[in-house]
């Protein structure tokens, strides 16, 4: 599969201290990563493509996606990255708990940014040893929701055959690059279905409409692209719902190897 990827400098802002060679480097890294698990579907979002670029049809969607690129790791924030809790080798931190993030709800892609700064992204729920404890973690600090990195590919490439129908093969995890299960089934080797079976559309359908939905683009035209867990929203429990992307939510950083490993070979003489 040929995506066609402008070799854009792919940081964004105030980022003087990063060269244009940091950014090729990260990228190619977040590449070899993609290779290694075959999964060029995730190239759009895990190698940090501008939303601009990625979204097919930008006139479905509310969201500002002017000037929005994805950001860098910073070494002395990789340092000393928030540990909340871990599992794995992998450090998490949840936003509500850290001083200047305390009351920061932000839309999906600065969650994602925050925690690229820290060598970090958006929690990504590969097996249900973590999602159980993603789970516990709102369920035990009552939060009503978070973002995690899931992402529906409906951008440039996501037309690829085995993707289809895109609602139920065209989810994964943006933080790790790892494709979802079937969003239609419980996933192999987990005890239970993650996503929702219900939401917005079941008032209306007369009968339980399963996540993920898209309820919103019937409402507004925007795309629920992205993917959060709701705590008892829609009286469900702790469950996985599809969600536009501009909403604004608090969120959960998981490590990033490929941030890491980036940034140690950046900075070999620094511990992270
Ligand atoms: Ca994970
Ligand atoms: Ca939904």
């Amino acid at each position: 599969m040929v995506l066609v990827y402008k070799p854009l400098v792919m940081y964004r802002g105030n980022s003087s201290s990063f060269t244009h060679a940091h950014a090729t480097a990260c990228l190619n890294i977040e590449g070899e990563m993609l290779k290694f698990l075959g999964i060029s579907l995730a190239v759009g979002a895990a190698l940090s493509i501008p939303m601009e670029l990625t979204t097919t049809k930008p006139e479905e969607t509310t969201e500002d996606t002017s000037g929005r690129l994805l950001s860098l790791p910073d070494p002395e924030k990789c340092a000393q990255r928030p540990n909340d809790f871990e599992l794995g080798g992998h450090k998490y931190w949840f936003s509500g708990k850290h001083e200047n993030y305390t009351d920061h709800k932000v839309d999906w892609l600065d969650g994602r940014n925050i925690c690229r700064e820290y060598c970090m992204d958006l929690v990504s729920l590969e097996t249900p040893t973590e999602e159980e404890m993603i789970r516990e973690f709102l369920k035990t600090n009552d939060l009503p929701y978070i973002w995690t990195s899931g992402r529906l590919c409906n951008f440039k490439g996501c037309d690829r055959e085995d993707l289809q129908p895109i609602w139920v093969n065209g989810w994964f995890w943006s933080g790790s690059g790892v494709k979802m299960a079937p969003t239609n089934s419980t996933p192999p080797g987990w005890s239970y279905q993650p996503w929702s079976y219900t939401g917005h559309k079941t008032q209306f359908e007369g009968k339980n409409v399963s996540q993920p939905d898209n309820a919103e683009f019937d409402i507004n035209g925007s795309v629920e692209a992205c993917m959060g867990m709701l705590n008892d929203i829609y009286s469900d429990g702790i469950k996985w719902h599809d969600i536009a992307c501009y909403h604004t939510k608090p969120f959960i950083c998981e490590d990033s190897d490929q941030l890491l490993e980036f940034i140690r070979s950046s900075n070999p003489d620094q511990e992270f």
